[in-house]
Order: C-alpha cells, then structure tokens, then sequence
C-alpha cells in the first residue's frame, strides 16, 4: 500500500446532550474510555478517541452535548464544542430516535449551518423504537438539514461499522496523525478522575452530580503486583451535598469508591488502591478562579 492510500482524519462526534456520544465513541474503539450515564450534560470536555486499521486512522472527538448555556460551566462544555469541530475534517450528528425532533436536535443543527465539512446525521438508539419512528425521524433529518442519514444502536453496536466504512469514502488521504498505538489525547489521571465522575452521576440523585467536580490529587504506579496508588477529592456546591455524598457511616462515598476502583483496575489492567476525599467549593460553577482551577475555564483570546 503506498502512503497516498492511507485515510485519516478528525471527526466531531457532536450532538445534544444524552444522544449517545460518548457510548458510541466506546462501541468504535472497542474500549470504554468516555464516561457515559442517563443523565444529560455527562460529558463536559472534548476527547479523541483513535481508531486504526490497517489502511485508516480515524480520530473521533467526543464532545459534550450541545445546550443553551446557563452558567461558567456550560459556557466551557460549549466552547469545547467549538473547538472540535472547528478542527475536522468530517462531523457526526447523533440524534436519539426515541425523543424524536427536540429543540435541542435544532440547536445542533444551527451549530452545523456554518460547517463547511460533511456531515452525517446518525439515528441513534434504534434498539428502543419502532421502524415507524426511525422512518419519520429520517424524514425530519433529512428536511432538517438533508444530511445522508444512518441507523445505529451506539449500545448494541448495530451500524457503527457502516458509520467507519461511510467516514473511509470522505476523509482525506494523508498520513496518521497520531502514533499507531496511541488510543487517546486524555492521560490516565484525567480519564481516572472522570471515572471517579461518573459513579457520582449514576449514583447520587437530582442536581448534586452536577455540582460534581473531581480533582485527582495523586496517581502513583508502583512496581507489579503493588496496585496503583490514586487519590482524589470529590468537590461540591454545597455544604449539604458533602452529608449526602459521603451517606451514612461513609456508606455512599465507599459506594462510589469501590464502582470507581472497579472500572480504573478495568481500564488500567491492574489493581488500584483509590482514595476518595470531599471538600466543598461554594458554587463554584459561578466562580471564575475556580472553573479555572478545576480545569474547565475558558481560555482567553489571545
Ligand atoms: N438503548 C440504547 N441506549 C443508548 C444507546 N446509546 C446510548 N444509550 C444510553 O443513553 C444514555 C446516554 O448516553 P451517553 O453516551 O452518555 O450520551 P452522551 O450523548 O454522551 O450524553 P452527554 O455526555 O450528556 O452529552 C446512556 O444511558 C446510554 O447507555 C443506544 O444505542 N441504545
Ligand atoms: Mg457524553
């Protein structure tokens, strides 16, 4: 094969929130890297995930779900978006088939009508409806933004080879772009935290997860069989979440701790040690200084 053959490109896998990005940028890389749970608005930064062959590299960037902004947070998660598909080469429009057209499928749609890259409009969790629904929901993208349309379960698994094979026919022929054992731009720490992260967003309940910010304090990898030393501080709005996070007699916090240390030893391929603490930072989703601090500011134009 003569390097001109070789196809590689970036993709924005973009979408409102809990269309099923992330689920899908886990099934094509085989490998669960993104943090995925039922709740809208999981995700809040971009991630690439890589997928290789023999004869392609394709490098899907996760991204957080577009939505009206509301606070410092959002305006971050947003600007994410921006940058993503800002620099691709080719985007990934997820709609969820079950909820059929929302406004914040439109939204999407507006962020798309600036693109001047292709785009497909991937139907997604077609495990949960009809063949009726599918049919009108491919009918209404297609009037949207008559972008080609394709079917998927992200979770099952059904057409996301067909979603690679259409990406192979566009993106452009040119050499890797990253190394060929590379899987993602995240480090080991940020995607421990984000694990961390997500066993808050699937085991506390109403609006405490979003107040969620984990900080990873330490990662420290001793010589086999001694496990991975990680510590982290679980931040929170409020001094009342920091009662109901930890529960009672710690039991919540250990909830979290063991389900966390599971999926890490899972992603790590071997064993942790994880050490969880919780500190309250009084609404800091409002507070500059420490989006900044936790990583999710803005970067100011230069
Ligand atoms: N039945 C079914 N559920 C799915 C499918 N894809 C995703 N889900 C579920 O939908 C929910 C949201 O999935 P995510 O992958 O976190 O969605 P997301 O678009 O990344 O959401 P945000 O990060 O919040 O923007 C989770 O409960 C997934 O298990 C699918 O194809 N079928
Ligand atoms: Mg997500």
């Amino acid at each position: 094969m003569s390097p001109s053959d070789f196809v590689c490109g970036a993709v924005a896998v973009l979408g409102r929130p809990n269309a099923g990005k992330s689920t899908f940028l886990n099934t094509v890389l085989k490998q669960k890297l993104a943090i995925v749970s039922p709740r809208p608005q999981t995700t809040r930064g971009s991630m690439a995930g890589i997928y290789q062959d023999e004869k392609s590299q394709i490098v899907f960037y996760d991204t957080p779900g577009i939505h009206q902004p509301k606070n410092g947070l959002s305006q971050y998660m947003l600007h994410e978006v921006e940058e993503v598909l800002s620099g691709s080469d080719a985007a990934l429009f997820l709609v969820d088939v079950q909820d059929g057209l929302t406004e914040e499928d439109e939204l999407v749609a507006q962020w798309l009508k600036g693109y001047r890259g292709p785009v497909f409009c991937l139907l997604n969790k077609i495990d949960r409806a009809p063949a009726g629904r599918v049919q009108e929901m491919s009918g209404k993208m297609k009037a949207l933004g008559n972008w080609p349309v394709l079917r998927m379960s992200a979770l099952k698994g059904n057409g996301v080879t067909e979603v690679v094979g259409e990406l192979k026919k566009i993106l452009p022929h040119q050499p890797p772009l990253f190394p060929e054992d590379e899987l993602t731009n995240k480090t080991l720490r940020e995607i421990a935290a984000e694990m961390v992260r997500e066993q808050c967003f699937l085991q506390l309940q109403q609006e405490i997860p979003y107040g969620v910010a984990v900080l990873l304090e330490e990662f420290k990898e001793k010589q086999p069989p001694e496990p991975v030393v990680i510590k982290a501080t679980i931040c929170v709005e409020k001094d009342s979440q920091k009662g109901i996070l930890i529960g009672t007699g710690g039991r919540q916090l250990k909830a979290i701790g063991t389900a966390a240390r599971r999926e890490i030893e899972k992603l790590l391929e071997r064993k942790v040690f994880l050490e969880l603490w919780v500190k309250v930072l009084k609404d800091w989703r409002k507070d500059e200084a420490v989006l900044k601090k936790l990583g999710y500011a803005v970067p100011k134009k230069k």
